[in-house]
């Protein structure tokens, strides 16, 4: 990281998932110490704020995507308090909800740096459209209204935002991929390290490429962190778990690596379910990642 303040913004929303509990995501996350283990890391830590779904937005029934309009009233709001963050010099670290508030995010801080490479950790690559998504659910197509592949466009949640460039995004940890998100990463060339190359190459040489990928020629990158990529055994507490994930020490070496380059300028951790934890673990975890990305070390 090269700055030194941190700006927490909760956002409790779930309603791009499937299923409800995301939406207690951030909570718990703070619960269990976030805020302390940036202090003790060194960190201003910026008074937190908390996004809300405002009042009264509800889609209409009926539609194949749910719950569109309540999603793109939570990624205006928070694009734009991502975008005052950043444009104010501090770390904007988005704590979810599910992984749709990521579109926020981008929409936020593409208006700050033009140049934006992204590094999204996940178990999906939430590359679907509204064309081609099975379930109709928003968390599944927010990498894709990143890139502009979308009807829905990351400057109608914020003026002056801008799509990502594939050649500076990379997916780490995929392994669930519908049929037409496939093809789409072979049409965009979008680097994807599924659990294959991880197995295959190491997690230190797929990180490190990654950085390379998503800092080439790039004035920020963003790391967007699906707690669904690290194996259920360590991570049960999120809505569509997939079998064969990270490691708990390979999701920790990953998150050092990041932060060890200094590369990293914000983050979002998404998609933590209290409702589906067991003991907490889920959520212990992901404050301890925040803490390797936030240079926590064992010596
Ligand atoms: N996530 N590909 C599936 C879908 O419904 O489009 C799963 C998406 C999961 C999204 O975990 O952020
Ligand atoms: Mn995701
Ligand atoms: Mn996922
Ligand atoms: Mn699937």
């Amino acid at each position: 990281m090269v700055q030194q303040s941190v700006s927490i913004i909760r956002v409790p929303f779930g309603l791009g998932a499937g299923r409800p509990g995301s939406e207690n995501g951030p909570d718990s996350i703070m619960k269990f110490g976030l805020a302390k283990k940036l202090q003790g890391l060194g960190y201003d830590v910026q008074a937190d704020q908390t996004i809300r779904l405002p009042e009264g937005v509800q889609s209409p029934p009926g539609s194949k995507m749910k719950h569109v309009e309540e999603v793109l009233a939570v990624a205006g709001l928070l694009g734009e308090a991502v975008y005052k963050e950043v444009s104010g010099g501090h770390i904007p670290l988005v704590l979810g909800g599910d992984h749709s508030i990521a579109m926020g995010s981008l929409a936020g801080l593409t208006r700050h740096y033009h140049h934006l490479g992204v590094i999204w950790v996940d178990a999906h690559s939430d590359l679907n459209t509204e064309t081609t998504s099975p379930s109709g659910n928003m968390h599944g197509i927010s990498l894709a209204v990143g890139l502009g592949l979308s009807h829905i466009k990351l400057k109608q949640m914020v003026e002056g935002a801008v799509p990502l460039k594939p050649e500076n995004c990379v997916i780490i940890g995929a392994r669930d991929l519908d049929r037409d998100e496939k093809a789409l990463i072979r049409s965009t060339g979008l680097t994807c390290y599924t659990m294959h190359e991880i197995d295959r190459l190491g997690i230190e040489k797929v990180v490190q490429e990654a950085l390379q990928i998503a800092g080439n020629g790039t004035d920020g990158v963003h790391l967007s962190f699906d707690i669904d990529s690290v194996d259920p055994i360590e991570a049960p507490g999120t809505g569509t778990p997939v079998r064969g994930g990270l490691s708990y020490r390979e999701a920790h070496l990953s998150l050092e690596l990041m932060s060890e380059s200094g590369r990293i300028t914000s983050a979002d951790f998404v998609e933590v379910n209290p409702l589906l934890d067991r003991n907490n673990q889920t959520s212990k975890l992901a404050v301890e990642l925040i803490g390797s990305l936030f240079g926590s070390r064992i010596l």
